[in-house]
This record gives structure tokens, sequence and C-alpha cells, in this order.
């Protein structure tokens, strides 16, 4: 017989995150941390006092932040991006440990490996989450999608030696995402179609991920801190107020419109062009050459962006010199690069990391190539600037300090 429900049946998409990522971590080798308030923060970690069996905050001297803190942890008031000291303040006899990322990027690998063999259609967000499309899996059924992810959440749990996750489900990213978030740790939050008005909209709408600081300011200056005020206002408001297509995108979300799909990673990682020269290109004899080299390669470069509909967050170059020896250098601007002056200007500072020496061998090239890389989507990109704000509102800016040779 002819289904209409199968033909008609929308997609279910699950946001699975950890729960407090590295401080379970630590507690996978260390069971007898289980119960305690641990936080972790730091590379070098601080000394146990004689007697003690772990280091607690109370013997901290910095200015670092911490990464996270388990939820024995935050009931004492300590989360991410909080200062050390003032968590030492708050809670000195929680323990501290300094962060491990080999570690947690081992079970990272592990859980998204274990998730990966009862579904296969996974979309990496970063070390602790993932987004899972389960609509072949389960033909658009909730009932069917919610025994799967109790068998991945236990399978996750066995991966890892114990750590817990929480999932959300829905048609769209991005109300999992929200809803993977209502009930941690360990939760399992369904939001069907017909439930999104009465579960999402009367949340803040910080909730939505791609809503940052400034425009929830925004935002609160127009009246609207729900996400069903948020829905309330008239589209062109919000167009005129934030831009055409932010505007759009926040009235979309509101409703709980979102057709990003799940990607997996066939997408490309990388766009390079590269030109080798009919003659070697000495550094500074030829360097008006050179120059415009650079330019029509990071022209091609940006067309080749656009037509991908790709921004990059890393620019490389490569130079390879007359005796073949090659090297590369590149750069991560902190901005998203997409245009062609962007494009020159992180390739000049990549080239200023070269070491030419201008008599020797390695004063003449063969070859010059730029390449993008850590390609995003625009809908991806607005997010994580986003979130970026979020966190350097957070403090995340003394995190880096404390964390300077962090992956
Ligand atoms: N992290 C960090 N700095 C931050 C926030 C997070 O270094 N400001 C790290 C530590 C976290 C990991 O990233 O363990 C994952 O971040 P989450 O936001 O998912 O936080 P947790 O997994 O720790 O807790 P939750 O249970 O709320 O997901
Ligand atoms: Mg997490």
């Amino acid at each position: 017989m002819f289904s209409v429900g199968a033909f008609l049946a929308g997609r279910i998409i699950a946001h699975l995150d950890m729960d407090a990522f590295y401080a379970n971590a630590e507690l996978v080798r260390n069971p007898a941390l289980k119960g305690l308030p641990v936080a972790v923060g730091g590379r070098r970690g601080v000394q146990p006092l004689p007697g003690q069996q772990f280091p607690t905050l109370a013997q901290y001297q910095g200015r670092g932040v911490l990464t996270t803190a388990n939820y024995e942890a935050r009931a004492l008031g300590l989360h991410s991006a909080m200062p050390t000291m003032k968590a030492a303040k708050l809670a000195p006899n929680a323990i501290l440990l300094p962060a491990d990322f080999e570690w947690y990027k081992t079970l990272s690998r592990q859980f998204k490996a274990a998730v990966g063999e009862l579904a296969p259609n996974v979309e990496d967000r970063g070390i602790d989450e993932i987004y899972i499309d389960l609509t072949e899996e389960t033909d658009g059924d909730f009932e069917a999608a919610i025994d799967l992810a109790r068998r991945m959440k236990a399978a996750v749990t066995h991966a890892t030696g114990g750590m817990t996750c929480s999932v959300g489900l829905s048609e769209n990213k991005l109300t999992s995402k929200i809803a993977s978030d209502l009930q941690k740790p360990n939760g399992l939050s369904v939001v069907r179609p017909a439930q999104f008005q009465e579960i999402i909209w009367p949340l803040r709408v910080g909730k939505i991920n791609g809503v940052g600081p400034k425009a929830q300011e925004k935002l609160k200056l127009m009246g609207v801190q729900t996400i069903a005020e948020l829905a309330a206002q008239p589209v062109d408001l919000l167009r005129e107020r934030f831009g055409e297509s932010y505007g759009l995108w926040m009235h979309e979300s509101a409703h709980g419109i979102d057709r990003r799909e799940v990607t997996l990673y066939s997408e490309p990682k990388s766009i390079s062009r590269e030109t080798t020269f009919e003659h070697d290109m000495h550094v500074r004899r030829h360097r008006d050459n050179l120059t415009q080299v650079l330019l029509q390669l990071a022209d091609k470069l940006s067309q080749d962006l656009a037509r991908k509909q790709r921004l990059a967050k890393t620019i490389g170059v490569k130079v390879r010199f007359s005796d073949f020896k090659s090297l590369t250098r590149d750069t991560t601007p902190g901005e998203f690069v997409a245009n062609a002056d962007e494009i020159v200007q992180a390739a000049r500072a990549c080239l200023k990391k070269v070491a030419f020496d201008e008599k020797g061998v390695h004063s003449t090239i063969r070859l010059l190539g730029i390449k993008a890389s850590h390609l995003i989507t625009p809908a991806d990109a607005a997010i994580e600037q986003a979130a970026r704000e979020t966190r350097n509102a957070k403090g995340q800016a003394q995190l880096f300090l404390d964390l300077e040779d962090a992956p």
C-alpha cells in the first residue's frame, strides 16, 4: 500500500553534546574523583598540598580561566571561562586539574566513532559535539529516533569508559542544538514540529545558536527577550535593523525554520591555486612580477571561494625554490577571509615568515601558491562569529593567554 506518512515524513536530526567534557574526561582515568567537584584549567596545574590526594583551587595563583567544571563544581557556582582566582574564592576545596588536550581528543574520536557505527551521517562540530541525520535510519519516525538516540547514548558511555552526553531531537539542526541543552546532564529532549512553540518560544533569544551578545543587546532595546517575542516581530523590521540576510535568518530561526543539512566530511577542506614560472624569479629583482602573480592567484582563489560559497579561516602560501625544496607557511587572521584583497594581505603575512636568503639558492623561486583552508559556509560563519562574541564577553581572551600553545 502507498504510505503517505513515509512520503511526507520530515527530517529527524540529532544534536549530541558531551556533558562537562574536559572534567568528565579526567574522571574516566581517575575514578577516585567521582562525586567530587572538579574544574579544569591551565596547562601546568598546581601541586597538591602534603597529605592531599588532589590539588585544589586554593593553591592556584595566576591569571588563567577555567575551561570547564563538572556538575558538582557548577553547584558551587563554577563555570567555563570563569577566572580561576575567582573560582578559588568561591570553592577553595574544589579540585583543579590541568587541561590535557591529547587525552580529550582521544576520547572525542572514540565517542564519535561509536555514534558513527549506529548512524553514519555524522557532522563533526568540534571536540565534544556532533549533529547526526537520523532520517534514513528512522524513516522520519520520532519514536524510532528516540530509541536510536538511547542506543547512541549508551554506545557513547560504553566507548568512553563511562562518560555521559545530552541529545536533542527535532526536525532541524537549530532546534536540536537548543534541545540538547534543555536537560543537561545525561538528557534526551525531543521537540516534535508541533511542539516548537510550546517548548522553544518561552526561551531567551540567546539560546538560538547565532544570536550573540550584540544582537541580544539590540533586541532587548526593541523589547525582545524571548524567542516568542522575536517571532512576533515583523520580518521587515528585523531586516531593517539587522540587515537583509541576518534579519531574515533571525525571523526564520524564531519560527523553527532551518534548512541547513548535516554535512559529512566529504566537503572540500581546502582550495588552492599555484603557478610554476617559466623562468625562476628572484625575490628581490623580480619583486614586481611576483606581486603581480600573487594578485592573480588571490583573485582566482577568491572566485573559487565565491563559486563554492565558502569563507576561509586560514590562508597559506607555498614556495618552491630553484633547488626544488618547498616550504609552506600559513596564517589564521581571526576574521573570515573571502575577497582578493583579504587573501593578498594574509598571503603577504605568510611570506614574511619565509626566510629568504637573498644571495644563496633560496633567493630564487620556481613556484608560488596560495591555499585557503578551514572553509566554512556563510551561515556557519555567522554562528561562529556570534559564539566568539559570547566567549569574548565571558573572558575567553584570558583563556588563550593561559593556554597559549593549546591546539
Ligand atoms: N571549553 C573551553 N572554554 C570555554 C568553553 C568550553 O575550553 N569557554 C571546552 C571545555 C569543555 C568543552 O570545551 O569541556 C566543551 O564545551 P561545552 O560548552 O560543551 O561545555 P561542557 O561540555 O564542559 O559542559 P556541558 O555539559 O554544558 O556541555
Ligand atoms: Mg559539552
